[in-house]
């Protein structure tokens, strides 16, 4: 039996290999870094988690695809962007993950993606693997004709790769109900075929699951209330920041206020909100859903309650509970600070890695609650799997029930990572508890299945 900490140097060797095979690609090392810094406890437990090779199966996609997407824009000029899907692991079910479409977006971005999806859909207990995809397309100030031929474009090559038992993407940052509408269609168009359980994320009336948009945000926000009960605390009268203002933030929100809560700030990537009221979602959803408009123009709409911050951090504004739901790696060291100073009590990420590895440990550190996103935003794809399930029986769900399947789930996760956590010697570290649960589903899958 080898011991803790010849395990850690065995993943601290391993993981500079990662960078050294993996180069120009920090979310993704990132991303490597925080899972296996975690791991030393369980893989020191199990022999077989310790075979040479083992965990550099787990680091290397099973497929990554990458490909050309032109498309013409409304004056005619052609365009040229790059997409990806990376097929990570499906030792637990097929490919799961969204897509994402934004400048940013790089392999090295949706490789972190992927990564982190792995686990995340192994902590929901159901039956997907991991995966993730996109393009560096930026959606921002093209017309619905553009977005629609690009996104056709998009699946012209994508569909040979996808498929209800072969991977199922969905929407990430870019890619909400519109786009899903018009991938769905191309995908339909060129196969011929009615297959609902390819994408998730559709529209209620054509195979999509009620309470889908909804559940990323609702979940987070129902992770985070289970981690301030377990302080003996509930979320009625607290005060919270959350950045962000598209699907993720929105429903953050939402639900924030429907339990008591008073969420005072939204934000995107001109500058931040602060409405001490607490934000008004009918103005917010009116100029971000239907006019895709700035956070700005809430400001400006909105009265004497409200102003704009151009730039600058929303973690300047003091408040209890900081849920970051724009993007990855936006509250960093310097933002944790801040929030511990202003005496913040839990940090939930409806993002995917949105604090940096230095301001999770000094959150940590400081006794702050901190729900790492693939626990705490683990709703969203948990609910795409209930649309999966009810595409496969033709059925639809009523709300109430997808509300309660969700609950349910969020509980669980939160119950998983808090008892995983105890059980490992690090009570409270959500972190722990999160990766530790993660990896243990996911490989015990792999080594029944065999050296693939
Ligand atoms: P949206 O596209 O609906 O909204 C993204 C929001 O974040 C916008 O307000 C956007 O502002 C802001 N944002 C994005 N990139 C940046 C950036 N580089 N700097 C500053 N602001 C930025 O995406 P979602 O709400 O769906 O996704 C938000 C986060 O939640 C992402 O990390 C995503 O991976 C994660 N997530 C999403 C899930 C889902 O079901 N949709 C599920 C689980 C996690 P602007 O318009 O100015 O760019
Ligand atoms: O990061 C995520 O979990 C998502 N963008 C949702 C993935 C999904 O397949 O619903």
């Amino acid at each position: 039996m080898t011991t803790r900490s010849e395990t850690q140097t065995t993943l601290d060797h391993l993981l500079t290999e990662i960078e050294h095979r993996n180069p120009a690609q920090p979310e993704f090392h990132q991303a490597a870094h925080e899972v296996l810094e975690t791991l030393a406890p369980v893989i020191a437990s199990r022999p077989e988690y310790a075979e040479p090779g083992f965990i550099e199966r787990l680091v290397e996609p099973e497929r990554q695809v990458i490909f050309r997407v032109p498309w013409q824009d409304d004056q005619g000029r052609v365009h040229v962007n790059r997409g990806f899907r990376v097929e990570f692991n499906s030792a637990l079910g097929p490919y799961k993950g969204g897509l994402r479409f934004h400048p940013s977006v790089n392999l090295g971005v949706i490789k972190f993606l992927g990564f982190e999806q792995i686990f995340k859909n192994a902590l929901t207990g159901l039956g997907i693997g991991g995966g993730k995809g996109g393009s560096d397309f930026d959606p921002h100030g093209r017309s619905d004709a553009e977005v629609m031929r690009f996104c056709q474009s998009f699946m012209t090559e994508l569909y040979r790769h996808i498929g209800e038992h072969t991977d199922v993407p969905a929407g990430d940052i870019g890619v909400g109900g519109r786009e899903i509408g018009y991938l769905f269609g191309q995908y339909r168009r060129i196969t011929n075929r009615w297959e609902a359980g390819v994408l998730t994320g559709k529209g209620a009336g054509w195979g999509g699951s009620l309470i889908r948009p909804e559940a990323t945000g609702y979940g987070n926000v129902l992770f985070a209330a289970a981690m301030l009960r377990e302080r003996g605390e509930d979320l009625e009268g607290q005060t919270a920041v959350v950045s962000g203002s598209g699907n993720v933030a929105i429903y953050t929100i939402e639900k924030l206020t429907a339990l008591g809560a008073n969420a005072v700030t939204c934000s995107d990537s001109s500058g931040y909100v602060v409405d001490e009221k607490g934000i008004d979602l009918d103005l917010l959803k009116q100029i971000k859903e239907v006019e895709r408009g700035r956070v700005d123009a809430y400001a400006e709409r909105r009265g004497a309650s409200a102003r704009f911050v151009a730039g600058g951090s929303v973690w300047d504004v003091p408040a209890d509970l900081a849920l970051p739901s724009a993007t990855q790696n936006e509250l960093d060291e310097k933002d944790a600070e801040t929030l511990i100073r202003n005496g913040v009590k839990a940090v939930s990420e409806g993002a995917n890695m949105p604090a940096t590895l230095e301001a999770v440990h000094l959150l940590q550190k400081a006794g702050v609650a901190f729900g790492p996103g693939k626990a705490a935003n683990a709703g969203g794809v948990a609910v795409s799997a209930l649309e999966m399930a009810q595409n496969h029986a033709r059925t639809s769900w009523t709300s109430q029930r997808v509300e309660e399947e969700l609950a349910s789930i969020m509980t669980s996760i939160h119950t998983t990572c808090h008892d995983t956590a105890e059980r490992y010697g690090a009570p409270g570290d959500y972190v722990t508890g999160a990766n530790i649960a993660g990896f243990e589903r996911v490989a015990d899958a792999m080594l029944a299945q065999g050296v693939i």
